[in-house]
Formats: C-alpha cells, sequence, structure tokens
C-alpha cells in the first residue's frame, strides 16, 4: 500500500469551471496536494501516457480528448491513496457513479469523465513521474 496517487482534472471538467469544485472535494477527502500544474498536452504526449490503452477502441477518442484543452495534473498524498481516491472519483462511466463521488457531480460520459485517478500504486509512481520532477514536489 503506497501513500501516493496521480490524478488529472480532464479538460471537460476545466471547461466547465470545475477546477476549485473537484480540488474542494480533493482536500475536504484528506488528501494533501504533493505537486500540480496547470498544462496543455499533446496528442502525441497523451499517446504516450495512455499507452496502456494502445489496442483499445476508444484510444483515439481518448487522446483526442485529453490534448483538447488544459488540464490540472497533481500529486496526492494520503493513507491508502490510491484504493481511497478511486473511491472518492467514482466509477468509470458516471451513470454508474455513487453519490456523492466527483464523477456522480460533474461527469458526463464514459468518454469525458472529469477526472483520472491512477489504478495501482506502480502506475501512480509511472504516471507521476510522467509530469514532475523531484524539484516539482514537495
Ligand atoms: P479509469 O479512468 O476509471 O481507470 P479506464 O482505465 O478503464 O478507466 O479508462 C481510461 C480512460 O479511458 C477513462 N478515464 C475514460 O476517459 C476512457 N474510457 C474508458 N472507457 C471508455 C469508453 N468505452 N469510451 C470512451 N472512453 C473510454
Amino acid at each position: 500500500m503506497s501513500n501516493r496517487t496521480f490524478t488529472m482534472i480532464k479538460p471537460d471538467a476545466v471547461k466547465a469551471g470545475n477546477i476549485g469544485n473537484i480540488l474542494q472535494m480533493i482536500n475536504e477527502a484528506g488528501f494533501r496536494i504533493v505537486a500540480m500544474k496547470y498544462l496543455q498536452i499533446s496528442k502525441q504526449q497523451a499517446e504516450k501516457f495512455y499507452e496502456v490503452h494502445a489496442a483499445r477502441p476508444f484510444y483515439g477518442e481518448l487522446t483526442e480528448f485529453m490534448s483538447s484543452g488544459p488540464i490540472v495534473a497533481a500529486i496526492l498524498e494520503k493513507e491508502n491513496a490510491v484504493a481511497d481516491f478511486r473511491k472518492l472519483i467514482g466509477a468509470t462511466n458516471p451513470a454508474q457513479a455513487e453519490e456523492g463521488t466527483i464523477r456522480k457531480k460533474y461527469a458526463a460520459s464514459v468518454g469525458e469523465n472529469a477526472v483520472h485517478g491512477s489504478d495501482s500504486d506502480e502506475n501512480a509512481a509511472i504516471e507521476g513521474n510522467f509530469y514532475f520532477s523531484v524539484l516539482e514536489r514537495f
């Protein structure tokens, strides 16, 4: 069990003006921000980030969407971070997300689902390293 996870507030949630609301939910759930940046990634960078999904039918749509506008990327810290953050964001498909989760409140569809949360300690480390150097973590 690791105490860190990685998240992105996706372009749909940024466009809808929900950065503040989502960060507040993250803070209230007890996560500490270790690193954070506001940026737009290229299609190629999105393809690299989502490499594990390269064979999936939605890969093109996903990487197009994730490079379509600015995002907020962050490393978060809390005991049991990966599992607790997955609980806070809710199911991938917002229609199946539980009440009180970030996706239930702010996500529109399975493709444009407001936030990303790492699915394992190993991926949390890989994903955090994709965006942040050691000098950008506090
Ligand atoms: P999660 O983000 O909940 O871990 P994954 O790992 O299954 O979900 O999928 C990664 C991302 O791919 C999702 N966040 C979502 O944006 C996108 N995605 C997943 N399934 C679909 C789908 N059927 N159609 C379009 N995009 C999808």
